[in-house]
């Protein structure tokens, strides 16, 4: 099926019309917001064109579908990606350009929709774009919040958190579908009966919380497929009736009401330690059911009762554990609702589902309280038990007598159910997110599942799409790379490898350099207007963005630009190459030691700032709340990207991959994908330094923080800085806690768990590695240019065809 594009002129004739029918104003009176409303509603009628055209043929053709289960869906905006995906963005921004539209302020009202946290949240919206443009059948599964990740202010260089209320103008781009409506349950009791010799279970007394979808219509690049983003919202049965009004029952009715529907009211800021927080939990089985339910409607409709061939239409995906819990839904709903035998259900249940892990992180392993389980999901646990006790009874054959062991690997044990041992005993393929990940899973996390079925375990690196984190957030380096490669690339982007003969291009060099510059104004113009800070365009633009945590060391290289501002202050005759150090770092509310480093960078700011020498090299720049839209004018002006965490910490990483694809050279340790993209750049493509993960793992026996301390003058000095005014003159012991956590742990565990200091020297000698590269423009260039060649294997389409071909089994939808 063909649709035609747009022309300028049409696009220029069909806004005007839709300002006047829409808002009964010309172009003249019309709001930037009133016009990005009516662009809005010209592509969404495009997308719902491709939407009715590809309706049905997946059913027709019997063909399998994957529902993508995941707390979070990062989506980003919609407007422009979307033109970018119908192929006619030039037409669509041309005509913008002539009626004298600016495309970035219309752009800008579109409320971002906040609805996740950070990379596995960003992993699923990239997946979704990557399975429409492949035309595999999917739908992303997730919840409705009405608040996403609060919105980051910084205050006297503390972060404050201010609520997302993204929904409060409207969003053009879900279509309500209450009629499809599911109930989902919480609490009550469950009583076993006789049926006929066959045992049931009757659920009673429970609370009733609708689920009302909401879909999305998500685009393919240039293709008619259409997938669905389902967002569940949850609303209360109970209507508000005037006779429990005028019977003075309207209060309780209320409240009863709020109690349901704060269900799907926010998203929980944290994405590393866990806590066992009922509404969290009531949260991941209300996405979970409703999605399951509907998949299972979905299959009878097409295919009725035929439960033997349910897995072989129908595949659900689980994004970490966080909807794990649909697998003993899927049990509950095909026993109780359908009959089947506990063998059937496990059978269909194995078949169908699949789950990512993507921590190693003992304390981000999701653990409930049982009885929390208990109390809210009655039904659900009693599954649970029973599947426990057939796992463990397994276990008994592999591993006879090795109680510990078996404890360790069940899903119910000490008073806890641990959901990871739930994702991997009950679907039939566990994947890490990079190689080193995966092998970590193997050797150590699942070890002992791994050795019962080695086949189950898959590791697929993670991707981004090329079509936002190229094509839409770097116009420049796109047409520059379309002059010399034409436009094959554009779908096949592995051919980006082409560009690596251009390397050793002059030409192509110092016009790859003038996109870059002008990237890196774009940025500078952005922050001047965001929060008024200068930055010097000529500096190297080193960049440090994602979520604040300890492992990722945003304090190893707030310490590493201390080390240079004493070096500078040192010997202030020398000659140094100037640099503006970018952070973007959302800190979870609640975890004081990450909110306190982002005090610290921008302390460290201040005092650069008072120095009359260090401020003519050193530029120490916060970006205010980092999200998908600051991404992407961050990831085209970067120049060197930063993957510094501790080694064996870090799954995969993805920002890594965006500022690779932008130009950007990383300087990093041995973790997650930086090991593949230092195996597809070449060692002097890439910056490496620091521990390996096994070196890591030896010190937890044997490292003494303190002796670096002790042996290492430039290292004591910044330490001592740390604590005696230099960086807070009102309040010298402001980062007492991070010198005593370095040098002598805290809490009772070692000092420096995460080799900050350890790695600190050799990070230092690097960067002066950077600088002096950096110095000798060619050579830097080269770099640059190397690092955009390689990283076409890093597009989610590569990623997404791994998954359909080690997973899934889908077959492209022929239109
Ligand atoms: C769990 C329970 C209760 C509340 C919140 C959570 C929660 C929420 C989000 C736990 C974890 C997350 C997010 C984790 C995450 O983003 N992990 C990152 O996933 C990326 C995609 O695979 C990887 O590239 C990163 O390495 C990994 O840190």
């Amino acid at each position: 099926m063909e649709f035609a594009k747009k022309s300028v002129e049409t696009i220029k004739a069909e806004l005007l019309d839709k300002l006047r029918t829409a808002f009964g104003s010309g172009l003249e009176e019309a709001t930037d917001d009133q016009i990005y409303q009516a662009l809005a509603m010209m592509v969404r009628d495009e997308v719902m064109q491709r939407r009715s055209a590809s309706r049905g043929v997946r059913k027709q053709t019997g063909s399998k579908k994957v529902y993508y289960l995941s707390a979070e869906f990062l989506i980003g905006r919609t407007l422009h990606s979307n033109m970018v995906n119908l192929v006619n963005e030039q037409n669509y921004l041309k005509a913008l350009d002539e009626l004298g539209i600016d495309k970035n302020v219309i752009f800008e009202q579109e409320p971002e929709p906040g609805l996740g946290n950070g990379g596995l949240g960003r992993l699923a919206a990239c997946f979704l774009d990557s399975l429409t443009t492949l035309r595999l059948p999917a739908m992303g599964c997730t919840i409705r919040y009405e608040f996403g990740l609060f919105r980051q202010k910084i205050v006297d260089g503390y972060q404050v958190e201010v609520p997302d209320n993204w929904l409060d103008s409207g969003n053009i781009w879900e279509i309500p579908r209450p009629h499809e409506t599911v109930e989902v349950h919480f609490g009550g009791r469950v009583i076993p009966y006789d049926d006929k010799g066959r045992m049931r279970f009757r659920h009673e007394n429970y609370n009733v919380v609708e689920a009302v979808p909401y879909d999305v219509p998500v685009l393919g690049y240039d293709t008619t497929m259409v997938n669905m983003l389902r967002t569940w919202s949850a609303r209360s049965p109970k209507r508000i009736d005037m006779q429990s009004f005028n019977s003075g029952q309207y209060v309780k009715a209320m409240a009863e009401r709020e109690l349901a529907e704060v269900i799907s009211k926010i998203l929980y800021p944290n994405d590393d330690s866990y806590q066992g927080k009922e509404l969290r939990l009531k949260q991941q089985y209300f996405f979970s059911s409703a999605s399951i339910q509907y998949a299972v409607n979905d299959f009878l409709k097409v295919y009725g009762p035929q439960w033997e061939i349910f897995s072989d239409k129908v595949a659900v995906h689980i994004n970490d554990t966080h909807p794990a819990v649909a697998i003993p839904e899927l049990m509950r709903i095909l026993m109780d609702e359908h009959d089947l035998s506990w063998e059937e259900a496990e059978k269909i249940c194995v078949n169908t589902f699949a789950y990512t892990n993507h921590t190693v992180l003992q304390e981000a392993l999701e653990r409930w309280p049982e009885q929390l389980f208990a109390e809210q999901l009655p039904r659900v646990y009693m599954i649970l038990q029973e599947m426990n006790k057939r796992l463990c009874a397994k276990l008994w054959d592999v591993y006879p007598g090795q109680w510990e062991r078996i404890g360790h690997m069940a899903i119910l044990a000490y008073n806890q159910v641990h959901m990871a041992n739930l994702a991997v005993a009950y679907s039939h393929s566990v994947n890490g997110v990079s190689a080193i990940h995966t092998n970590i899973l193997k050797k150590q996390t699942f070890h002992d599942y791994y050795v019962m079925n080695p086949r189950k375990f898959v590791s697929i690196t993670n991707g981004i799409t090329h079509r936002r984190w190229l094509f839409q957030c770097n116009p420049g380096l796109t047409a520059l790379i379309d002059d010399a490669l034409g436009t094959k690339w554009h779908k096949d982007i592995e051919r980006l490898r082409d560009l690596v003969p251009f390397a050793d291009d002059a030409a192509f060099r110092e016009k790859f350099a003038q996109v870059k510059y002008f990237n890196k104004l774009r940025l500078v113009d952005r922050v001047r207007r965001m929060q008024g800070i200068e930055i010097n365009p000529d500096s190297l633009f080193d960049a440090q963005a994602k979520r604040l945590h300890e492992y990722k060391r945003q304090l190893m290289n707030a310490l590493g630009i201390l080390l240079y501002y004493n070096t500078i202050v040192e010997h202030p005759d020398r000659q140094y190459l100037p640099r503006t150090y970018l952070f973007g770092a959302k800190a979870a509310p609640g975890y004081q030691r990450a909110k306190l480093t982002i005090k610290l960078i921008n302390s460290v700011a201040e005092l650069v700032k008072k120095h009359p020498v260090a401020s003519k090299y050193i530029n120490v720049v916060f970006l205010e709340n980092y999200c998908v839209s600051q991404a992407e004018v961050l990831m085209p002006a970067a120049e060197l990207s930063e993957q510094i965490s501790t080694a064996g910490k870090e799954a995969s990483g993805t920002g890594n991959m965006k500022f690779m694809m932008n130009g950007a050279v990383t300087i990093g340790t041995m973790d997650g994908a930086n090991c593949e993209i230092y195996d597809e750049v070449g060692a002097d493509n890439i910056y490496i330094f620091g521990l390996t993960a096994e070196q890591v793992e030896r010190g937890y026996t044997n490292y003494r923080a303190s002796e670096v301390y002790e042996t290492n003058p430039a290292i004591r000095k910044v330490m001592e800085q740390l604590i005696d005014g230099t960086l807070c003159p009102e309040n010298p012991r402001m980062f007492q806690e991070i010198y005593h956590a370095l040098l002598f742990g805290d809490g009772g565990g070692m000092a420096d768990p995460y080799f900050v200091l350890k790695d600190l020297p050799q990070y230092f000698v690097t960067q002066k590695k950077v600088s002096s590269d950096y110095m000798d423009r060619d050579k830097w260039l080269r770099k640059a240019v190397m690092n955009t060649a390689c990283s076409g294997i890093f597009s989610s389409d590569r990623t997404i065809g791994e998954y359909n071909r080690f997973i899934w089994h889908l077959k492209p939808l022929d239109l």
